[in-house]
């Protein structure tokens, strides 16, 4: 802004007009009429005078020189009252119209007096004025605007539904929708392919709406369009905005499809003000993103959900420090010696109103937040301090991490600070990593994993055969056991196929020198068959669902140590 003022400042300044003498012709002309008009007024006085006189005519002059000086001031004072009183009242527009300008009314412009100084400064501030009002459409064309597809952007469209709602008592519709595989466009087919992918859904969006008040990109994948909710009435009952969200475009005679999710928000049911209604239409974006829908319009009750939601968030950081989770152990058997000798650690919330929350409730959303990275400090501090029971038990456990631990070393450095004074404890403790979640950064996973192992910790990969599922991919990780999926176990009594599936991946696990885990072992049948088919140990409601502590050491603690399955 200070640019465009000083530019302003440098342009009026830049060509001055030239000077004009300091008395203008108005006030030279008004002041010789007015010596004239006292002369005139004199001259029968003086005829008079000189008539019924016995003086000479140099007493008369005496006189009459004697009356102008009288006159004279008299006139001059009168003249400048009148003087005066003009330029006020110019000065007086000229104030009005500055204090329009002041106040972003740039349309009235001065007009000329007659008076050279009122004009000189009238001009430059009409100079100025058509200047400021160029910059400031410039500023406001390019402010609301989304350089890219041409569209305007979150600014204008909250100016906008500000202006609308203020205004108008019309109901209006907002619809938030993204281009959900924009990532995968851009990953595939590069970013300016994906560029063009924008432009065109921003045009297919103009067109297919082209009564509405706006059509804004918000941000990067995100646009909205705001209508009359009489238009949007007819077109979401003529499938248009259906259409614009699913479907394919054609781009560089490629055709692409588009996975697009929209949230619809109404006013003034769901939003008395723009920033509340674009949130729910947010909201409802999100809903028909994570149901698969293409469109949906917000409900109370889904704002209840993401306002429990943050409530579970300021809880959860809450449940750290007041120390509110427990850990709860699951039983894993030698499948050969049939003794149970290690256990997988799994955290509990036990909430002061909400009871027992299960992890699948709340590891999501500590892994969102970041909040996972102290559960895992937590969890480390409680294993470190039960290892030794469990392990005069001869049983030992498993923890889970997170991809989010494998992002940083503050564990790993927190565990090697742990280790230097209880050193005999981290060959006691299996750490469960799923593949995936070594997969974002598979470099920087590899390192903290070895940093794990070098202190002793054994390293296992869970979940396997749920996604990825590459023994290849994994041989560079420092990796001893390999934890199946139940997904491939449960039911192999009865699908062939999925017992060769089962019993290749027992192998290949072998074969790279691993111990085998079959997870979610549920049924007698299934148990024969991982008997049968090698595993070294299993997991699953068959043997124990996952139990209190108290309740897991009173059950197991005292079995002896099976060394029978340790590989070779
Ligand atoms: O127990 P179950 O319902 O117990 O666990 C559900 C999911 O939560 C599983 O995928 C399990 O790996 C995960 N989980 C349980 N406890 C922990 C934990 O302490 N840390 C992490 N990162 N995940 C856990
Ligand atoms: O992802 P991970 O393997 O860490 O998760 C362990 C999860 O598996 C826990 O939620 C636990 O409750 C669950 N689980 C353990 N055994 C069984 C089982 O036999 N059947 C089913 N359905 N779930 C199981
Ligand atoms: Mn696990």
């Amino acid at each position: 802004m200070t640019k465009v003022k000083d530019s302003i400042i440098a342009s009026t300044m830049a060509k001055p007009e030239p000077t004009k003498p300091a008395l203008s012709l108005k006030r030279k002309t008004f002041g010789l009429c007015l010596a004239c008009s006292a002369w005139v007024g004199l001259l029968p006085w003086v005829f008079l005078e000189s008539q019924r006189s016995d003086f000479g005519l140099f007493d008369l002059s005496i006189q009459a020189i004697t009356g102008l000086l009288l006159i004279i001031p008299l006139a001059s004072w009168l003249c400048s009252v009148l003087i005066t009183g003009s330029i006020r009242t110019d000065l007086f527009a000229l104030t009005q119209i500055a204090k329009s300008f002041s106040e972003g009314q740039y349309s009235h412009r001065f007009k000329s007096t007659g008076v050279a100084e009122i004009d000189q400064l009238s001009k430059s501030l009409n100079d100025m004025a058509t200047l400021v009002d160029e910059r400031d459409r410039y500023i406001r064309r390019t402010a609301y605007k989304d350089q890219l597809t041409g569209l305007h952007n979150r600014a204008y469209l909250i100016f906008t539904l500000r202006e609308r709602i203020s205004h108008a008592k019309e109901p209006l519709s907002l619809a938030t929708w993204s281009i959900d595989n924009l990532e995968n466009i851009n990953e595939v087919l590069g970013y300016d392919f994906a560029d063009q992918v924008l432009k065109t859904a921003a045009k297919k969006a103009q067109r297919i709406a082209k009564n509405s008040l706006v059509s804004a990109r918000l941000e990067g994948n995100v646009f909205s369009i705001l209508l009359p909710r009489s238009i949007f009435d007819r077109i979401s009952k003529t499938i248009d905005l259906r259409r614009l969200l699913i479907g394919e475009l054609k781009i560089s005679g490629h055709f692409l499809d588009l996975e697009c999710h929209a949230g619809i928000a109404h006013f003034p049911e769901h939003g008395e003000n723009p920033e509340s209604l674009l949130r729910r239409a947010e909201i409802a974006r999100q809903i028909a993103k994570k149901t698969h829908n293409p469109m949906v319009v917000f409900e109370e009750a889904f704002e209840q959900r993401s306002t429990k939601r943050l409530a579970l968030i300021g809880e959860l950081k809450k449940a750290i420090v007041q120390n509110e989770f427990e850990l709860y152990l699951q039983p894993k058997m030698s499948v050969r010696s049939g003794k149970v000798t290690q256990a997988e650690v799994l955290i509990r919330w036990r909430h002061p109103e909400r009871g027992m929350i299960q992890p699948n409730a709340f590891i999501p959303l500590a892994e969102q937040t970041g909040l996972i990275k102290n559960i895992t400090l937590w969890l480390f501090e409680q294993v470190y301090a039960i290892t030794p029971d469990f392990n005069s038990g001869n049983v030992q456990l498993s923890v889970n991490i997170s991809a989010l631990d494998l992002e940083d070393n503050t564990l790993l450095k927190w565990v090697e600070r742990k280790h230097k004074y209880q050193p005999q404890i981290a060959g006691n403790i299996t750490i469960e990593v799923t593949e995936s979640s070594t997969m974002r950064d598979p470099d920087q996973a590899c390192e903290l994993l070895q940093g794990f192992a070098n202190m002793g910790f054994k390293i296992a990969i869970d979940d396997f055969g749920s996604g990825y599922s590459s023994l290849a991919y994994l041989k560079r990780f420092p990796v001893t056991e390999l934890k199946i999926d139940r997904s491939l176990v449960q039911g192999i009594d009865i699908d062939s196929d999925a017992r060769v599936i089962l019993q290749s991946t027992i192998e290949m696990g072998h074969v790279m020198g691993l111990l085998v885990t079959a997870e979610g072992v549920e049924t007698d049948a299934e148990y024969q068959l991982i008997h049968e088919l090698g595993a070294d140990f299993l997991q699953g409601y068959w043997l124990s669902k996952p139990l209190p502590m108290q309740t897991f050491k009173e059950a197991y603690l005292f079995e002896p140590y099976d060394h029978t399955t340790q590989p070779a």
